[in-house]
C-alpha cells in the first residue's frame, strides 16, 4: 500500500517517512512532493497541505490530518469532498493538552505575571486571590481535548463550566450547549480557555462582544486556531482593561511574526503552537495504526466529519 507524507518543513517529512517506513514496513512511504506516480497513492498524510496537493492522487482512500484538527485539510479549496478525513488524537495529546490548560489557568489564576512584575522591582508584594471554588473557568469545546481539560480543571476545585454544540454530561463540569446558551455561559467566567475546532460558525468567536460578556478583568486562553480570535478586538479590550490578560498558543499567521504586536505585549503570554505538539514519534505511531485499520476495515474511530467541520 502506498501513502505520501506533507508538512511545510523538509526536515519534518524525513523524519515522519523513517519512523513510518519502520512502522509499516510492507508499506511503500515517500514525501508528497517526491510522489512521480500519483495514480498508485492511496493515502495523503498531511498538515497544512498546499492547495492541489491532495486532489493531484486521483486514487486516494483518505487523507489523513497530522492533528486534531481538519481545518487545514478543509481549507485546500481543490480537496475533493468526499474524501474520507481522518484525524489524528490520542491520549499523549489529551495529557499534553491538560497540562497545558492547567498551567496557564493556574497562572492566571494566581495572577503570576503580576508576581513576575514585582519580583522585577525587588518588591515584596503577595498578591491576593480567591480559592479555586471561588473562581469560575470556562471551556469552549467539549471534545477529546476540552473534556479532558474541564475535568482537570474542576478537580484543581475551579468552578468549571464548558460549552459545547450538544448537550453534554461531565463529571464536576456545568455544562451549557448551543449559540442560545453561549451568553449563560460566559457570565461569570474569569478564565475563558477556548479549544473548539476552526469552523464557519467558530471563526472569530473570541471578539469583542465576547469578551464584553466576561466580567471585566478575565483572562483567556487561546489553545485552539488563531482564526478564532480578533486580533484588534483582543488588543482593544486588553487596554480597557476588559481583559487582564491573555495565553496565546495559536495565531493567524505561523510562525507569528516578529513585528507582531502580541510579541511584547505586557499582557500576552505568546506560546509557539506547542499547547499538544503532534511530534513523529507519537504521532506516527497513532497515525500508522489508523492507516493499518483504515485499510483492513475501511474505517476508523477517528474520522472526522467534514460536512461538520471537525
Ligand atoms: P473535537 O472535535 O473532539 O471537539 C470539538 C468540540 O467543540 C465538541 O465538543 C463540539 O461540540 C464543540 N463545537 C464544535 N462546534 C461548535 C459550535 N459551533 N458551538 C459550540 N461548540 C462547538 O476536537 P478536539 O477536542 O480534538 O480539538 C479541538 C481543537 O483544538 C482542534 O480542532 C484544533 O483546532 C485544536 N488543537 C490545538 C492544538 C494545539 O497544540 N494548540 C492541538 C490539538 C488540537 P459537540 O461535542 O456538541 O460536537
Ligand atoms: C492539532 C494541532 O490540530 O496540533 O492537532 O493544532
Amino acid at each position: 500500500m502506498k501513502a505520501v507524507i506533507y508538512t511545510p518543513s523538509e526536515p519534518i517529512v524525513a523524519s515522519w517517512v523513517e519512523r513510518m517506513r519502520k512502522l509499516l514496513p510492507d508499506w511503500s512511504i515517500n514525501p508528497l512532493t517526491e510522489e512521480d506516480d500519483p495514480e498508485s497513492v492511496r493515502y495523503a498524510v498531511v498538515w497544512r497541505p498546499r492547495t492541489g496537493d491532495i486532489a493531484r492522487f486521483p486514487n486516494l482512500k483518505a487523507v489523513v490530518s497530522i492533528g486534531a484538527g481538519i481545518d487545514h485539510v478543509l481549507a485546500d479549496a481543490e480537496l475533493p469532498r468526499k474524501l474520507p478525513i481522518i484525524r489524528t488524537v490520542g491520549a499523549d495529546l489529551t495529557q499534553f493538552m491538560r497540562e497545558y490548560v492547567a498551567l496557564h489557568v493556574l497562572r492566571h489564576h494566581r495572577n503570576r505575571p503580576y508576581q513576575a512584575a514585582a519580583q522585577a522591582r525587588a518588591e515584596w508584594d503577595a498578591v491576593e486571590v480567591p480559592p479555586a471554588p471561588q473562581r469560575r473557568v470556562g471551556v469552549m469545546g467539549l471534545g477529546n481535548l476540552g473534556s479532558f481539560a474541564a475535568q482537570t480543571l474542576a478537580g484543581l476545585g475551579f468552578r468549571t463550566v464548558g460549552w459545547a454544540r450538544r448537550p453534554r454530561d461531565i463529571e464536576g463540569v456545568t455544562c451549557y450547549s448551543g449559540s442560545e446558551n453561549f451568553d449563560a455561559f460566559l457570565e461569570g467566567t474569569e478564565i475563558l480557555v477556548n479549544l473548539l475546532p476552526l469552523t464557519d460558525e467558530t471563526k472569530n468567536v473570541l471578539n469583542a462582544e465576547t469578551f464584553g460578556k466576561l466580567p471585566k478583568g478575565a483572562c483567556i486562553i487561546n489553545a485552539a486556531r488563531g482564526p478564532h480570535l480578533v486580533e484588534e478586538d483582543l488588543l482593544a479590550a486588553l487596554d480597557s482593561g476588559q481583559i487582564a490578560q491573555a495565553t496565546l498558543d495559536v495565531f493567524n499567521v505561523e510562525p507569528l511574526p516578529p513585528e507582531h504586536p502580541f510579541w511584547k505585549h505586557p499582557a500576552i503570554t505568546v506560546t509557539p503552537h506547542i499547547a499538544s505538539r503532534i511530534d513523529a514519534g507519537t504521532g506516527s505511531r497513532i497515525i500508522a495504526a489508523n492507516l493499518d485499520t483504515f485499510e483492513k476495515t475501511g474505517t476508523v474511530e477517528d474520522l472526522a466529519d467534514a460536512v461538520r467541520g471537525y
